[in-house]
């Protein structure tokens, strides 16, 4: 393939990140949208370098013409969880998804490499329409935790560094934050429905906030800013401290206020 087709040939492969990130955030809005938890904590995406294709095709003799064929992670996407079992959900909700075609899976999560890499691969065949017609390209999803992505980010930039040759001594290193990751992944398990439980309030009480404030822009809207101060100041008394009962009681007294108004 000649160089000057390199645009053209990543085309596909740049649509088809941007449109699968775009589908995967509006998993999580979805969940947010019905107040319920979203395993999919955030998204990101790639294409990958020229030159690191150009050194994968070298490694593996794969040649030029064939790399959309045999060159698997030419797109990738990221996803992070918060928590190991999330994993599991996202990849159920993969599997289920009829854009898309799962090749095969690689679970390195309960397969640990022997770098300490943990993480869950899917294969993907994805029909993208350019403007000159289909085309079906090859994707990569890796599916891991904060803390598993941690630990590959900061591993991958040393055997970038080390070109692939860490020192034994840093491996080892590497070997025990791995470890310690796996650890910290098990610990957040244990006190998971906690962390929900904290999650789930903050969002409660920002929605409550939020739809108090509109209520007082609404108030002031309709002239009645003395009324709209009053509820104001009452409300940063208990933006910190108070609780949802609180919140939803100066909601129900700003709705009154409102109805009082409009009846007149
Ligand atoms: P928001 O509103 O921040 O959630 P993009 O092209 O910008 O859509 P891209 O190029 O993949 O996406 O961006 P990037 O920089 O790789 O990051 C992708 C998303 O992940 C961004 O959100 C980041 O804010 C988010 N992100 C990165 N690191 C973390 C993290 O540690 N925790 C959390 N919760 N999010 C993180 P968006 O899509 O811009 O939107
Ligand atoms: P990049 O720069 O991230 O794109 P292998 O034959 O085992 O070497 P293969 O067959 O390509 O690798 O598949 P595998 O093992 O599923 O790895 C695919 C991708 O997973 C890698 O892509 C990495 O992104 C990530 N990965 C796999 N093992 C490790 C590891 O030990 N450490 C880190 N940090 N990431 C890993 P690339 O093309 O190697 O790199």
């Amino acid at each position: 393939m000649a160089i000057n087709n390199w645009k053209s040939f990543l085309m596909p492969y740049e649509q088809a990140v941007e449109e699968i990130k775009v589908k995967l955030k509006s998993i999580r809005k979805e969940f947010r949208r019905k107040n319920e938890y979203s395993p999919i904590e955030f998204v990101t995406g790639r294409v990958k370098e020229v030159s690191s294709m150009l050194e994968k095709a070298n490694k593996f003799g794969i040649p030029i013409d064939r790399m959309n064929y045999e060159l698997e992670d030419i797109a990738g996407i990221r996803i992070m969880c918060q928590f190991v079992d999330d994993i599991d959900r996202v990849v159920e909700i993969l599997r289920g998804r009829r854009d898309m075609t799962i090749l095969y899976e690689k679970d390195y999560v309960r397969n640990v490499k022997q770098s300490g890499y943990r993480s869950y691969h899917m294969i993907i065949k994805y029909p993208v329409n350019m403007a000159s017609g289909p085309v079906e390209i090859l994707a990569e999803f890796q599916i891991r935790t904060l803390a598993m992505n941690f630990w590959a980010t900061t591993e991958h930039s040393l055997n970038y560094k080390y070109k692939q040759q860490i020192p034994n001594e840093l491996k080892e290193k590497l070997k025990c934050a791995a470890d310690a990751a796996f650890k910290l992944d098990e610990q957040m398990m244990e006190i998971k429905d906690e962390i929900k439980d904290a999650q789930k309030l903050f969002e409660v009480k920002s929605d409550i906030i939020s739809n108090i404030m509109n209520k007082i822009l609404t108030l002031n809207s309709i002239g009645r800013r003395g009324e709209g101060s009053r509820y104001e100041k009452s409300l940063n008394k208990l933006i910190e401290e108070g609780e949802v009962w609180e919140l939803n009681s100066l909601l129900f007294s700003i709705k009154k206020e409102i109805e009082k108004y409009r009846d007149n």
